[in-house]
């Protein structure tokens, strides 16, 4: 079964809780320990990725996680080259709220022979970076101004755009590290106007938060910073508690 059915299958279920774990953070040892962990703790998929790419290990840390999970693993891009085969997907993202040609299609015509090379299933994704009440990396790293918080129909005329292009998932994130995630008000907005399923991430640093954003409509919640600061495999099982207790 293709990854996207999978996470097709799990949205129509309940929402569902996916760790972003970044390889530049994770040792050998220690990427299996954390990949396992989320696993075991009731993590859905996990996302290996990150804006920036400081140690060389992604390929060997991502190559650890797959081996060590049977949950998902799918590559979160930065912009820099990502691209490999040892990940069941790779989110094939293009931001969509940029107006930098760049990130709207030149990295994914530089990544796109590789994963074809690599036989990667990949995942069109409308990628929306939100503000966040702080400057974060993906914004910087990006060259684009965050959409507006308060503006919500912004935000829908995004994901439909991205819907009549024919993407298949939207990861509204408002950047690792968010002082905010984006507004219910928001999440809910995209979520009655576009019936693709719909990833959140960014700021998200409780269980009870993560629970209010799925109540909201999103159907994955990432969290990544949390896990790093905190990598107590108590947290991971309220979290996906919070979580899955959301049903569709
Ligand atoms: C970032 O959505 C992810 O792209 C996760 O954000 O690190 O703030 O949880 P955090």
């Amino acid at each position: 079964m293709k990854i996207y059915d999978k996470l097709l299958q799990l949205s129509r279920k309940q929402a569902s809780y996916v760790c972003l774990l970044d390889p530049d953070e994770l040792q050998g040892e220690n990427a299996k320990y954390m990949a396992k962990s989320c696993e075991e703790n009731g993590a859905d998929a996990l996302l290996v990725g990150g804006s920036i790419m400081v140690n060389n290990k992604f390929q060997s840390n991502l190559k650890i996680i797959k081996e060590s999970v049977n949950i998902p693993v799918l590559i979160f891009p930065g912009i820099f080259d990502f691209s490999s085969s040892h990940a069941d997907a790779i989110l094939f993202l293009s931001v969509i709220t940029s107006r930098n040609p760049q990130m709207l299609i030149g990295e994914q015509v530089r990544a796109a022979p590789l994963i074809k090379y690599y036989n990667l299933e990949a995942i069109g994704t409308a990628y929306m970076i939100i503000e966040s009440g702080n400057s974060t990396s993906v914004q910087f790293m990006s060259g684009s101004l965050p959409l507006p918080r308060e503006k919500n129909d912004l935000a829908v005329a995004h994901a439909l755009a991205a819907k009549y292009l024919g993407l298949k998932l939207i990861y509204m994130d408002a950047g690792s590290g968010a002082k905010y995630p984006a507004t219910d008000a928001m999440v809910n907005a995209v979520k009655k106007n576009v019936e693709l399923p719909l990833i959140l991430g960014g700021g998200i640093k409780t269980p009870e938060v993560a629970r209010q954003k799925a109540i909201a409509g999103a159907d994955f919640i990432v969290t990544g910073n949390v896990l790093e600061t905190d990598p107590d495999p108590k947290l991971i099982r309220e979290f996906a508690k919070a979580i899955h207790s959301v049903k569709r």
